[in-house]
């Protein structure tokens, strides 16, 4: 493909995100009101979270897992709303107040004056709500103006989740609302961590957001640190008021994706997420899936070993080797060849 003369790719003039139709000149404008840079628009189509072999994709499989095997009531998913939304969307009808710090433009990427790319997946609780829908998970690329670090990055995913509870939910368990939502909420979010990492260190942290009343931010040790994973808590009344549910209680979360890949697949570092690397960006790929008279089904897989440190020896592959086919042996109780 061609380069621009600085030596960069260049930036793509469209693309469609969840069904509309979006120009680079409507997102990116010099325009006083603007602050998109084309370095964040070009990761707009990316959706990293719908690629099936990329980490951020496998997560959101084994979170969808989870909550298929735990409820009965089915949350709807959503993976597809478009990341532009409204000031209203992104902020008011969250209830962050008019003077909070995260709606200024140092915080916020804005594409005019009422127009951002959402900071976070609670932008799309209220429409949600609206429509109907008492339990969804929804996810997405969220991008906020924040210094990149090893786990800080502009562009991110999140995954919201979002439960409502009628009164008959919680009132034979002799509970107020908030506290029963509460105690669910934990008991969801600690399975979700056991279904995902089997025995890790983590902790509750007392935690402020607008829309919720208790809020918590789960921490997970990784990396001798401890690292901030997720917020949750029981929404504001005002909010499920507002949106057509009167007398009931919710609980919300919204998980950082890149950080709990980090601690599924030991990611030192949240710029690999965006490295073009297909060594990175599909370690494991089925190679052959073939199934014999009996009806024995054999898969064959290939598989990318890879450190940021050094390069590997055979000695050392062999080594994970060994160690990937007891694993797959004993909690896939497969036959290995
Ligand atoms: C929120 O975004 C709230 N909307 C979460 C929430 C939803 C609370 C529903 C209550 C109810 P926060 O700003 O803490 O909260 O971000 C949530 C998670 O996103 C963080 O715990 C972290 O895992 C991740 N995160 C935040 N900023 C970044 C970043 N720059 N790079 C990577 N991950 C980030
Ligand atoms: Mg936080």
């Amino acid at each position: 493909c061609t380069r621009k003369k600085n030596g960069r790719l260049p930036v793509l003039s469209a693309l469609e995100l969840g069904g509309v139709k979006i120009a680079r000149d409507d997102v990116v404008r010099d325009d006083p009101t603007n602050n998109v840079p084309d370095s964040i628009f070009s990761k707009l189509g990316m959706q990293l979270h719908k690629r099936n072999q990329h980490p951020i994709g496998i997560l959101k499989n084994a979170i969808y897992e989870y909550f298929d095997a735990n409820y009965s009531n089915k949350f709807d998913k959503f993976d597809d709303l478009c990341p532009l939304v409204s000031v209203k969307q992104n902020f008011d009808d969250v209830l962050v107040p008019a003077d909070h710090i995260s709606r200024s433009y140092n915080d916020t990427y804005y594409v005019d004056s009422q127009t951002v790319l959402r900071c976070h997946t609670s932008a799309h609780q209220a429409e949600l709500l609206r429509d109907g829908h008492t339990h969804f998970l929804v996810t997405g690329d969220v991008y906020r103006r924040d210094s990149i670090d090893s786990t800080h990055y502009p562009v991110f995913h999140q995954m919201e989740g979002f439960r409502v509870f009628s009164p008959e939910e919680w009132e034979a368990s002799g509970l107020d609302g908030t506290s029963y939502a509460a105690g669910d909420l934990k008991k969801c979010l600690e399975g979700l961590a056991r279904h995902l990492f089997g025995a890790v260190e983590m902790r509750w942290i007392d935690a402020y957001f607008p829309f919720t009343n208790p809020s918590f931010e789960l921490e997970i040790y990784f990396q001798e640190k401890w690292m901030e994973v997720l917020g949750c808590g029981v929404t504001e009344q005002e909010i499920l008021r507002n949106n057509g549910q009167l007398d009931s209680v919710a609980w919300a979360f919204g998980l950082g994706l890149e950080r709990l890949a980090m601690v599924l697949f030991d990611i030192p570092d949240i710029r690999l997420f965006w490295s073009n690397d297909e060594r990175f960006t599909s370690q494991v790929q089925l190679i052959d899936n073939f199934t014999n008279k009996k009806g024995m089904t054999s898969h064959c897989y290939r598989i990318a070993y890879r450190s940021m440190e050094c390069s590997l020896t055979d000695e050392e592959i062999n080594e994970l080797q060994r160690k990937v086919r007891e694993q797959v042996e004993t909690k896939l109780n497969v036959e290995l060849r």
